[in-house]
């Protein structure tokens, strides 16, 4: 395999010079930096296919993430204390991303009022979460099509409770979003809809209340979560039959 694609790469640079410049005369910054060029991209389709052959080697090849969120270390005192816990779960690289929200410590006043949450660029928590930079952008796209927009989440009761089928981002590829970091926000997302420039670069959704930094876990976190999820919204349909029959 190895020798196959190093032929590749001895045609491929010999097809955009002659071979007698390539052996002969000293070569070019030019050629030197095509013949870089594909090596870079033959070191990548060759990772890709390893990668592949590991990935069908294991029978579970679900990817999961985990991200404690905790209160920016540069929060005011008159700011919610919002702590919790996002997961992320892909059962295979080019399947849908899901996760569970669960967060708490938001104000009881607040029932009801609807909360941002995206991805930010940097796994940088040095000074709270305003080192963790802008969204995450690695397409340079307007807000909210950033890959990590997950929108408004409604808190019910100071709490935040959420399981979402699709999300936009990944835990795999090149734009993975392993290592960087999960932004609580104090205000809602205006979806870019707010007429000025901060809309579309962040939704002036406000100061940042919570983060985190999303890390690599086992399947464990995840089946426990939703093993939990199907018991509240039972007992939350439970106590829902028993008020309308009351
Ligand atoms: C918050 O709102 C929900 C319904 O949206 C309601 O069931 C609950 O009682 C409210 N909680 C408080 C503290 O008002
Ligand atoms: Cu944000
Ligand atoms: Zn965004």
């Amino acid at each position: 395999m190895l020798a196959l694609l190093c032929g590749c790469l001895l045609l491929a640079a010999g097809s955009m010079h002659t071979l007698s410049s390539l052996v002969l005369a000293e070569p070019s910054p030019d050629l030197m930096k095509q013949i870089g060029d594909m090596y870079a991209k033959v070191t990548d389709i060759w990772q890709e296919l390893t990668q592949r052959r590991e990935a069908a080697s294991q029978p579970n090849a679900a990817l999961h993430a985990v991200c404690r969120v905790q209160p920016s270390a540069t929060l005011d005192a008159k700011q919610p204390r919002v702590t919790g816990l996002v997961l992320f779960r892909q059962s295979a690289p080019e399947a849908r991303l899901e996760a569970f929200f669960d967060l708490e410590g938001f104000p009881e006043e607040s029932n009801n009022s609807k909360r941002a949450i995206h991805v930010h660029q940097f796994g940088d928590l040095t000074q709270g979460c305003d080192s963790t930079g802008p969204h995450y952008n690695p397409l340079s796209v307007l807000h909210p099509h950033h890959p990590g927009d997950f929108g408004n989440f409604v808190v019910r009761d100071g709490r935040v409770w959420k399981h979402q089928a699709s999300l936009p981002a990944s835990l795999a590829g090149p734009h993975s979003i392993l290592g960087r970091s999960v932004v609580v926000h104090a205000g809602e997302d205006d979806l870019g809809r707010g007429n000025n420039p901060a809309s579309v670069q962040n939704g002036n959704a406000g100061p940042r209340l919570a983060c985190c930094v999303v890390g690599t876990t086992g399947a464990e976190p995840w089946t426990r979560q939703a093993r939990e999820h199907m018991e509240r919204k039972k007992r939350r349909r439970d106590s829902e039959c028993k008020t309308a029959t009351a």
